[in-house]
């Protein structure tokens, strides 16, 4: 395991150390609750393959990235959102990024605010 896969929390998530409120797993992306929701709904998809954010993409990664693009209105549906829902990558710590393993959050449940 790479070293900055060793303190991975999602890396943890993935590898079952940790828990978490599964919502989908299939052999390329997990999606579980955000353990503090920013609204009704709040869930993360999160690639199972450790890259750290949306700089370290690469061409090698486009059948995942359209994966979990396709992904987000299906999860989204499942959860009762039919009425629209946000999605955001933050990207680097300038941009709010915390945990550095790309996840796209997904929204949604109750009127978000303009943005
Ligand atoms: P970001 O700021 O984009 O890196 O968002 C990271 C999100 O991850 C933040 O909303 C809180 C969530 N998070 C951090 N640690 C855990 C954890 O151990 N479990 C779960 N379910 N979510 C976590």
């Amino acid at each position: 395991m790479a070293i900055d896969q060793i303190d991975c929390v999602f890396c943890k998530i993935i590898e079952g150390e940790l828990p978490a409120k599964l919502v989908h797993e299939d052999d390329q992306v997990i999606a579980f609750k955000d353990i503090h929701p920013k609204a009704e709904v709040h869930l993360l998809l999160v690639p199972r393959t450790h890259i750290a954010s949306l700089e370290q993409l690469e061409i090698k990664h486009e059948r995942l990235v359209s994966h979990l693009l396709l992904l987000l209105p299906d999860l989204a549906h499942q959860q009762g959102l039919q009425d629209g829902f946000r999605t955001i990558i933050n990207t680097g710590r300038g941009g709010g990024q915390e945990v550095d393993h790309l996840h796209i959050h997904l929204l949604g449940g109750s009127q978000l605010p303009g943005f």
